[in-house]
């Protein structure tokens, strides 16, 4: 298995549902091409049995077995099964089984031309309230700076971290027009529609590369514009203590501390301009946002 998935070229599989998502795509291929085959068979035998100089007379009566229509329930049964016992239980588990608890990593993503802005609630675990109004350059997810909970929030443009093995809850959200936020090593993307926001979530089984240090892209999967080429962003899954570690670094440790210039000793990604500028935004924030996936 996985032959016409390498031939493809899928990216790497980091994820735990992904293997479902893999199995399907190679099935469906599979299938797609076996009905390629044998309708263009089909077709070259039909060009040669009906030619002109075979049949002088028109045949009034047509098709007169019943092969076809079995080839054709055949089809139908095989692409129910895939849609019944595939597909709808992996998605139903993107939409309805949010894993819950302690242990969930929560973060948001917020598009906006032509960059990623990841939303971390830092160590309490809980958002701070977000005002549109409060957003600019300063705070460019609009942070409550009177909301507690927000104060050690912090912000990182186009870096995403996340650790191995644990649920992770992204809340994808868009400040202008539409973007796509596509994850394909955790086989996950969502649309960030300006004014709503949704919930995708995952489990990454597989370090990026180099132990953690060095990342996938991410990349905007919705034309938004002409930067939209250049909307890239930065995925790592680290390890537990990577992870907290860099948490540590980047959440503001003092509430009201002032904006402290992001820190500067996170790697920098062999990535030109849109190299990911962790905490790029600071901001205190505050609030509540006790942001429960299930709708
Ligand atoms: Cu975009």
């Amino acid at each position: 298995m996985g032959i016409l998935n390498r031939m493809i070229g899928m990216p790497v599989l980091a994820s735990e549902h992904g293997e479902l998502v893999d199995l399907m795509l190679e099935v469906v291929h599979w299938v797609m091409l076996v009905l390629l085959v044998g309708w263009s068979l089909f077709l070259v035998y039909v060009w040669i049995r009906f030619h002109n100089s075979n049949n002088e007379r028109a045949n009034y009566h047509g098709v007169t077995g019943h092969a076809t229509m079995h080839i054709e329930i055949g089809v139908v049964i095989v692409e129910a099964v895939l849609l019944i016992g595939f597909a709808y239980p992996l998605w139903s588990a993107r939409v309805d089984d949010f894993p819950t608890g302690e242990d969930v990593v929560r973060l948001r993503a917020v598009g906006e031309k032509f960059q990623w802005n990841f939303h971390y609630p830092g160590k309490d675990g809980k958002f701070g309230l977000i005002d549109h109004d409060l957003i600019n350059g300063q705070n460019v997810v609009g942070i409550d700076p009177d909301d507690p909970n927000g104060k050690d929030d912090f912000v990182t443009r186009n870096d995403m971290r996340i650790p191995i093995g644990r649920n992770v809850i992204v809340e994808v959200a868009s400040k202008d027009v539409i973007h796509n936020l596509a994850l394909g090593p955790m086989r996950m993307s969502h649309d960030a529609i300006p004014g709503d926001h949704f919930h995708m979530w995952f489990k990454p089984t597989r370090l990026s590369p180099k132990g953690g240090t060095e990342y996938w892209e991410i990349i905007c999967a919705q034309l938004c514009g002409p930067g939209h080429a250049a909307m890239k962003a930065y995925l790592y899954v680290q390890t537990e203590s990577d992870f907290q570690a860099w948490l540590d670094e980047n959440a503001p440790a003092a509430p009201a501390a002032p904006a402290a210039p992001a820190d500067p000793a996170a790697p920098a990604p062999a990535g030109g301009d849109n190299a990911p500028a962790p905490a790029a935004a600071k901001a205190k924030a505050s609030g509540d946002a006790a942001d429960s996936p299930a709708a």
